[in-house]
């Protein structure tokens, strides 16, 4: 049994040339950490032409975005492979394709995607990719509800909701999302010229019960396996195609939390277009981000809907009705949701490119403002968003 140690470049050349599946794994010579996240170490391995070949990714005892003050479990490795190896059954095109992975190092070798880009730097870049949204809901469809109470076994289900047991990861979720901001916390990050903006979160009640209502959602609503944290730097795109990565927060919680996410994400970007483009320039781009999020609902729902009809195997959740009436709750939960995103990114510890990036203070501080302000209002009338044209109309509102 391997014993963990953090990997070199070295050793992740000789995991990749054992277990890649390449036909001449002696042709992988080289490798260069690449790793931009919070939280891993990840290594493109080159061959002798100096083209990258395939990743070896390798989870950290701590969390590297904070360091060795933060541990953090291992065990979030095998989390990750095996949710993307389970999502990858139902959407082959949609998820990374993992080829090996080992629990004791914490590593995996997966899919080298080189030949695509991160969304969100596409985004702010305001380069845009047609069928992302709706690839991205069908990667959603696909993946929730296979892994839902319509589709497997209940004792499959019930095996599978033990299998992906995730405290450690979802307790981050649970602070950052649902405690942080609403706090004084050692961990947020904002401004100081936003003080009165955040200040007003803490002493905001109504807010603050909406934020439980949704907490508590997170915390026992096993609907199906999330990805558990689809924002675009989780997301690879090229021409005609998008792939998931990153699904080390994967769990059974609510659908609209994956919904909510990837929504959320959009909108943060439509905050922070003004800051990259111009006033001017940004308002054609905010309409495609708007577009993509009712691209991004309708073929998520639609697949959704179409994959119950056909495929449901429990007789009580079979029953006309049920599958459409079960999306509804799902869409306020994903309204809820995606505004606890807008606000945990820009006060909390975690914060997006799309605003942080952005040179000028007052500009940038504005856009914070505006993500605050409108993950504000989501939170709150979520229960009278009911349908996407309403939610786009509320951020038009709010803009
Ligand atoms: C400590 S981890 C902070 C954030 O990074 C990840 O990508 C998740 O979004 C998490 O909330
Ligand atoms: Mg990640």
């Amino acid at each position: 049994m391997s014993q963990y140690r953090t990997f070199t470049a070295r050793d992740a050349v000789a995991y990749a040339q054992q277990f890649g599946g390449l036909d001449t794994p002696s042709e992988l010579v080289d490798a260069q950490e690449v790793g931009d996240g919070n939280l891993n170490l990840v290594f493109k391995i080159f061959d002798r032409q100096g083209v990258s070949r395939i990743i070896v990714k390798q989870a950290l005892p701590y969390v590297r975005c904070v360091g060795e003050s933060w541990p953090l479990t291992l065990d979030r490795a095998r989390l990750e492979a095996q949710t993307l190896v389970e999502h990858y059954q139902y959407s082959p095109q949609h998820t990374v394709k993992i080829h090996h992975f080992d629990p004791q190092l914490a590593v995996m070798v997966m899919e080298d995607l080189s030949d695509h880009k991160i969304w969100r730097g596409e985004l702010i870049n305001n380069v845009y990719y047609p069928q992302a949204a709706a690839q991205l809901g069908e990667y959603l469809a696909q993946t929730l509800f296979h892994t839902s109470d319509f589709y497997l076994h209940p004792h499959a289900k019930k095996a599978q909701v033990a299998q992906f047991i995730n405290p450690e990861m979802c307790e981050i979720t649970e602070d950052l999302f649902f405690n942080d901001p609403y706090q004084i916390h050692e961990r947020n990050n904002y401004p100081a010229e936003l003080e009165a903006d955040v200040a007003a979160l803490r002493e905001d009640a109504q807010l603050k019960l909406a934020v439980a209502s949704l907490k508590h959602r997170f915390f026992s609503q096993a609907e199906a396996l999330l990805h558990g944290d689809i924002h675009s730097g989780s997301i690879f795109v090229a021409e005609g195609s998008l792939k998931a990565i990153d699904a080390e927060f994967g769990y059974f919680g609510p659908i609209g939390f994956d919904i909510g996410t990837a929504i959320g994400n959009l909108l943060l970007n439509y905050c922070g277009l003004p800051g990259h483009l111009g006033i001017r320039d940004a308002a054609a781009a905010r309409e495609l981000r708007l577009n993509d999020i009712h691209t991004l609902w309708t073929t998520f729902a639609a697949r959704f809907q179409a994959l119950a009809a056909e495929k449901t195997r429990d007789a009580a959740l079979a029953q006309p009705g049920y599958a459409s009436a079960f999306l509804q709750k799902v869409w306020v939960d994903a309204i809820g949701f995606c505004g606890t995103e807008l606000i945990r990114r820009s006060v909390g510890l975690s914060h997006v490119a799309d605003i942080d990036t952005i040179a000028d203070d007052e500009m940038r501080h504005a856009c914070l403002r505006h993500a605050i302000t409108l993950g504000k209002a989501l939170i709150v009338i979520a229960g009278r968003i009911d349908s996407v044209g309403e939610l786009i109309a509320r951020v038009r509102q709010y803009s």
